[in-house]
């Protein structure tokens, strides 16, 4: 088998996605998610440029060795373009392998080691009872699962509040819009939303919270602390983790369980947080860190120590993607829980999948591959529109982490 094209497909549904196709001479093709949300255009470089011309002639199914000729051959290793692009070569390249075998993809990586796959989503609202409605929406809608996040009094926007009925998208305006912070307000305000959910809703409901990056150590030991009362699922991306033995603080003051990755590109981006059990699950997914082949060295990795899966699953995540990823979910032993955000209307038409979504759970579908394609000319009817995620500033102007 030989690969005779590869094209990248950028379309703007909503919002935009980058997609790339592998075609082979046996008529069989593969599809990847390459979407850097803010970064779309220099990852489509990245394919087009760099990447591409080196696949064209190559045996798609030695899946591996292409893995390592990029990673390797690259010689500037790592970060989130270089990932991205490898990442959707590589996942395209595991969906041709897949349909060649006439199998579904989990099947290939080993077969289901579940049911069903628990997922969450997310509601928010600009006040508490905004925010109250919206996780009654989401559980009426079956989800077992629910991230919770509200506007903060005193703060004008707060992060991943989202505006009017829409579902929250960050990226928001062709350059960076700016946001402002305030800590004190958050840290303040944020135990009282999550008591007056476990009030109405009880114990029973899993409950998430994603920080954004937005605090220091001692200031995430805080919450953690505030937080344990209401025994969230997680406490999501409480301070930057460029610096991984920042966790080891917070992990000393608080039970709070602790989730993390979805910007990390690679294993080496969280290896001390996983191996000290610094923190409970791991967040990064298929189309930001290198594809399969590198998250399944991440999962077998974290499953030593305790830490499981929970994949990043936001809006600017394809269906792609998603497609993917229940596939992993479906077989990877140290799951923990996959994220999921619906995708506009306009997305629904122009991806078709096979997986479904019943009683807040997925499966992945049985179909050859990993059961989701892309309708090239619907994708040609939105053109790219660039689109940038915010900055972020304290009430005092200083940058701070968005
Ligand atoms: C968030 C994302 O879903 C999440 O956990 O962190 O919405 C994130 O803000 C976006 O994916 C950024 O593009
Ligand atoms: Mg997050």
């Amino acid at each position: 088998m030989k690969i005779i094209d590869a094209r990248v497909i950028v379309s703007c549904p909503g919002r935009n996605f980058v997609t790339l196709k592998i075609v082979t001479d046996q008529g069989i093709y593969g599809i990847g998610d390459a979407t850097l949300n803010g970064r779309e255009k220099a990852v489509v470089s990245y394919l087009e440029d760099y990447l591409i011309p080196v696949l064209i002639g190559r045996d798609p199914q030695r899946i591996e060795d292409i893995w390592q000729y990029i990673y390797r051959g690259a010689y500037w290793r790592r970060g989130p373009i270089g990932m991205t692009a490898l990442a959707a070569i590589d996942v395209a390249l595991w969906d041709i392998k897949a349909k060649a075998a006439n199998m579904p993809l989990y099947q290939l990586l080993g077969g289901r080691s579940r049911d069903r796959i628990l997922s969450y989503t997310h509601a928010n609202g600009r006040d508490l009872d905004s925010t109250l409605e919206a996780v009654r929406k989401a559980k009426e809608q079956g989800y077992k699962a629910i991230r919770v996040q509200c506007g903060i009094p005193g703060i004008a926007k707060t992060y991943g509040v989202a505006k009017g009925d829409h579902n929250y998208e960050p990226a928001d305006a062709d350059l960076p819009s700016e946001e402002s912070w305030s800590t004190e307000k958050y840290l303040n305000y944020i135990p009282e939303v999550f008591a007056a959910v476990r009030k109405e809703f009880g114990s029973e409901l899993h409950l998430l919270h994603d920080v954004h990056h937005r605090l220091t150590p001692i200031e995430a030991a805080r919450l953690g602390k505030d937080l344990e009362p209401f025994r969230l699922f997680w406490m999501e991306d409480a301070v930057p983790a460029e610096n991984q033995e920042a966790f080891k603080l917070i992990r000393q003051h608080t039970t709070t369980p602790l989730a993390v990755g979805e910007v990390f590109n690679s294993i080496h981006d969280c290896r001390e947080l996983i191996q000290n059990q610094w923190i409970d699950y791991i967040r990064s997914t298929i189309v930001h860190a290198g594809g399969i082949t590198h998250v399944r060295r991440i999962a077998d990795f974290a499953a030593l120590y305790h830490v499981r899966t929970g994949f990043h699953g936001a809006t600017d995540l394809s269906p792609v993607c998603m497609g993917a990823a229940l596939h992993f979910d479906y077989w990877v032993p140290n799951f923990g829980i996959q994220e999921h955000m619906p995708h506009s209307p306009q997305m629904e038409e122009i991806f078709t999948r096979a997986y479904r979504f019943e009683d807040g759970h997925f499966t992945p579908g049985e179909t050859p591959g990993h059961g989701v394609d892309i309708n090239e000319e619907l994708a040609k009817k939105y053109p790219y529109k660039r689109a940038s995620l915010p900055v972020n500033r304290l009430e005092d102007g200083t940058l701070w982490h968005w």
